[in-house]
């Protein structure tokens, strides 16, 4: 059975009473589910882009453009297209929509998109009888997203540091320095390179608000914590920084509309999915916000605990009280509470890369790459490795390098040796940054993992081994969709409940590794050496 024939893993089970509804638009896939008043999963469904839509021939559910691959985009209808498709497999899995009393979504972050001029009226007045892609399929002034593995604005990103005085002022504003995959300068490119589509564009939304916008049946506005990710928006304030618009484009403000906390409702239902899906009139349309934001709703993390997320992009995350600048790393506004913050580190190059080595040294398969994993010693006799496929983000690096004790050399003796270089380099690459960012790393600190290759346990492993922390997952590995489902309780409830309230009845996560008792004097000695070797290489550049 394909991942996409696993409709109502949930069992089949049916709700008593109110149901919520979650989606997750992340890079590769999108992702739905339904969950009863108590959280539990009852039903789930999968949209491959690159298997089952194979008319947008994407790649990991993206193009890279052929004669400058730092240009990196997602066709936006082929995200309307997914959401016609996985609502159908919900209505297959016996989904029944009237009981759901509110909807939430969570999306990649920074992907932008461009509503065409009168693309609201067309959201405002979809027929029923047809599908959203067919009425939708002229709404979009660019037609394909830059999504957050582009790196094509290295020079826009210098101009908005410019314009607030520098890489440090602007993380103090908006809690990162210029980043190419942020919003700001992926508009700003937009304004430079396409300008009539610029022009014609009546509003922008980031990809968790377009999603928010399809259900709404009007343009949503972008909720402050993914807001966050467009180096755009005063953190503390939570208002856009006028000399940041300016910078990046006329009528700015315009386009993006209001920023709103993460919980707020932007309406009921639009009458196209209570026409054609039969859900309740009375259903209301939470706010979305960015994947990572939504797995912190969605993992419930405590005091000490550190969330990893091994999906597309390697991200780690933390709830922060006090916002604090940094410059490698990002804090963004906190999704579920408003005087409060979160700490975020991006990694570009986690599963594809992963995949990537499992595909050249484990012939496809993660039964192999694991065998040869744990085949290898811990520490892998002095072995490190590098490998960013795509231009990563910390460290600013590109290409594979590869180190033995004595130095650098263009290749392992073994596949095993070069796995484990990989998934070790890939760890203490989080590792280092997390304490650069003053994540505390003590006999306290516990790991929640998620994301797809949380179910991997022979990784995991090196994870609790590079961290000397225990790992933890919960029992669904989608954090960012659960959480949008949660978010929607919340949304709905916030007046009378807390989150944690709300959250109470969600499992506790179960431990899947603990570190073993040599690994501080493996690991110590290896991140000073991945710092010295980075240190060297970025230098060279
Ligand atoms: P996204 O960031 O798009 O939401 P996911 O969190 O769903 O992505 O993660 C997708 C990735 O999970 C795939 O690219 C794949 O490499 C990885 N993955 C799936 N199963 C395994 C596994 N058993 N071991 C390691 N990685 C896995
Ligand atoms: C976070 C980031 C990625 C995307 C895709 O800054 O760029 O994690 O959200 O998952």
């Amino acid at each position: 059975m394909s991942e996409c024939d696993c409709l109502n893993k949930g069992g089949g089970k049916k709700a008593e009473g109110p149901t919520y509804l979650g989606l997750d638009l992340s890079t590769q896939q999108l992702k739905a589910c339904v969950v009863d008043d108590n959280l539990s999963l009852i039903a789930e469904a999968i949209v491959q882009y690159d298997t089952d839509l194979p008319e947008f021939r994407t790649t990991g559910g993206a193009h890279i453009d052929k004669k400058n691959n730092a240009q990196i985009t997602s066709p936006t209808l082929m995200w309307v297209k997914a959401l016609d498709i996985v609502l159908d497999k919900l209505t297959v899995a016996g989904v029944d929509f009237s009981q759901i009393v509110a909807i939430s979504g969570s999306g990649q972050q920074h992907g932008s998109v461009y509503w065409q001029k009168g693309a609201e009226n067309t959201l405002k007045s979809l027929k029923p009888d047809k599908f959203l892609h067919e009425q939708l399929a002229k709404s979009f002034s660019v037609t394909d997203s830059p999504i957050w593995m582009d790196s094509s604005t290295k020079k826009q990103c210098d101009e908005l540091e410019k314009a607030v005085g520098g890489p440090l002022k602007l993380a103090e504003i908006t809690g990162s320095r210029a980043y190419t995959r942020f919003t700001g300068s992926q508009i700003a490119k937009v304004r430079e390179t396409k300008q009539e589509a610029y022009n014609n564009t009546e509003r922008i939304s980031l990809v968790s608000s377009f999603l928010c916008s399809l259900f709404a049946g009007a343009v949503a506005p972008i909720d402050i914590s993914d807001g966050s990710g467009m180096n755009l928006l005063d953190i503390k304030s939570k208002k856009w920084n006028e000399a940041l618009l300016n910078a990046c484009g006329p009528q700015l403000k315009e386009k993006l509309g209001d920023p709103v906390p993460s919980y707020n409702i932007v309406g009921p239902v639009s009458s196209y999915f209570v026409e054609r899906y039969h859900f309740n009139n009375e259903c209301k349309v939470v706010a979305c916000t960015g994947d990572n934001p939504a797995s912190l709703i969605g993992m419930r993390l405590g005091e000490g605990w550190i969330a990893v997320s091994l999906g597309t992009s390697d991200t780690a995350f933390l709830w922060l009280s006090q916002p604090q600048i940094v410059l490698d790393g990002h804090v963004l506004c906190n999704p579920i509470d408003e005087n409060a913050w979160m700490a975020l580190l991006c990694f570009k190059n986690g599963s594809l890369t992963r995949e990537r080595i499992r595909d050249t040294c484990a012939d496809g398969s993660w039964d192999t790459f694991n065998k040869l994993l744990e085949s290898t010693p811990r520490g892998n006799f002095g072995n490190i490795g590098l490998y960013y496929d795509k231009q990563e983000i910390i460290p600013f690096l590109i290409g594979d390098y590869r180190f033995t004790k004595t130095g650098c050399v263009s290749k392992f003796n073994s596949p095993e040796n070069e796995i484990r270089a990989a998934v070790e380099g890939q760890f203490i690459r989080i590792r280092v940054y997390a304490e650069d960012f003053g994540f505390v790393l003590n006999e306290n600190t516990k790991i929640l993992a998620t994301g797809g290759a949380s179910k991997n346990t022979a990784i995991l492993q090196v994870l609790a081994d590079v961290f000397n922390a225990p790992v933890y997952v919960q029992d669904a590995a989608n954090s960012a969709m659960l959480g949008a489902a949660f978010q929607a309780k919340h949304g709905l409830m916030h007046d009378t409940k807390t989150y944690l309230d709300i959250t109470a009845t969600i499992p506790e996560p179960h431990l899947a590794c603990e570190p073993y008792a040599d690994v501080a004097d493996i690991y110590t000695p290896m991140v000073q050496r991945y710092r010295d070797i980075v240190g060297q290489l970025t230098e060279k550049k």
